[in-house]
């Protein structure tokens, strides 16, 4: 198991290479190349300077997060197989610098949705929430606003304003894109990247969509157990596994993180550790990482991911605001930092108690 952070480049990031490098345990960065919009060509150039930028500070790249899928792929449209080209490409590139993880989703138009970036928790602090309510009177058009007016100015991974402006071609794109056929999308997508994935060594993670249920109508499909099972056997080799998000997966009550844990095994390639609380059904927000903050048991979810023998990347993924911190929203230094001490504390008492043989 590696400890890692989330950075999203220089010039991108308000927390620096060298504040996460003094983070006790954390030895390894999740990062991407920022300004690159879907479906285009990662050039080996660029890695090779986001590789070096990160080795310079003392820390190494874990794995990218994320190359992301173009609509086009997503909705299967014309200008699909060039995407897809790029992205074999691109993956190339990746490999033959030495990265072997790739963190992706596969959520229509939106990626993950809240309705607040800077909730007020009762200690102070302030985080990321969601509210349906709140979400059924929200006109999907306003949804890049109302996203945007709360960021601190900062572009947020998944909510580029490219994209965004074209909303209603995008809803378009998407009218007839029904489960089936995202799955048969998502099919296409993973057969023809396997090979290069093989040849490399890149472990593929999708990672669950968040919420995971459908938002403003739009199909989701990677958003519990069954689902992820089926994904397993949309091409059933060890490079298409699974970025496991706590927060994503938490959102409904009903998923058995543990027990989705067993399920999935060694097809778990990367894990995104935090907590979330359900206040009243429809009503989440991010906690801090205790489970005594929370609604999930991170010790009984720690303890599953050592058990099944996982041995990659984990991030501590958002965390609060805190201590006056101005920041990415989710993606401050000091909450983080607390964060993956608390997970190591778990993994190191977890693994002193059962030692693997
Ligand atoms: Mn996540």
């Amino acid at each position: 198991m590696q400890m890692t952070m989330r950075w999203f480049g220089t010039g991108h990031d308000s927390v620096t290479l060298e504040q996460i490098r003094q983070i006790p345990g954390v030895t390894g960065i999740i990062t991407t190349l920022f300004d690159k919009l879907p479906g285009e060509l990662w050039k080996k150039d660029e890695v090779l300077a986001l590789k070096k930028t990160v080795e310079d500070a003392g820390l190494s790249i874990a794995g990218i997060e994320s190359v992301n899928i173009s609509d086009a792929i997503k909705t299967g449209s014309a200008e699909r197989d060039q995407h897809i080209e790029h992205y074999i490409r691109s993956l190339e590139v990746l490999g033959e610098a030495g990265i072997h993880l790739v963190c992706y989703n596969f959520m229509p138009v939106f990626d993950w949705t809240r309705t607040e970036l800077a909730r007020k928790r009762s200690d102070g602090s302030t985080t990321l929430a969601y509210n349906q309510m709140m979400i059924d009177k929200i006109d999907p058009n306003d949804m890049s606003s109302v996203i945007s007016e709360q960021s601190n100015g900062y572009v947020l991974a998944g909510w580029e304003p490219e994209r965004l402006a074209k909303l209603k071609e995008l809803f378009a794109m998407y009218k007839d894109i029904d489960e089936e056929k995202l799955f048969a999308n998502l099919k296409y997508f993973l057969e023809a990247i396997m090979p290069v994935c093989e040849k490399y060594d890149i472990n593929m993670a999708i990672h669950p969509d968040d919420p995971a249920w459908s938002v403003f109508g739009l199909t989701r499909i990677m958003t519990g157990k069954d689902s992820l099972l089926k994904l397993m056997k949309l091409a059933d080799k060890p490079f298409n596994g699974v970025t496991l998000c706590t927060g994503s997966l938490g959102t409904n009550p009903q998923n058995d993180i543990p027990d989705i844990i067993k399920s999935l095994g060694s097809r778990i390639h990367f894990a995104h550790l935090r907590n979330v609380r359900h206040n009243r059904p429809g009503d989440f927000e991010e906690s801090a990482h205790l489970s005594s903050d929370g609604s999930l048991d991170m010790y009984a979810i720690v303890k599953a991911l050592y058990d099944s023998g996982f041995d990659g990347p984990i991030r501590p993924d958002h965390g609060r605001a805190i201590w006056g911190e101005a920041a990415i929203p989710g993606y401050g230094l000091y909450d983080r930092a607390i964060g993956s001490a608390y997970l190591l504390g778990l993994w190191e008492a977890i693994k002193k108690a059962s030692p693997r043989t």
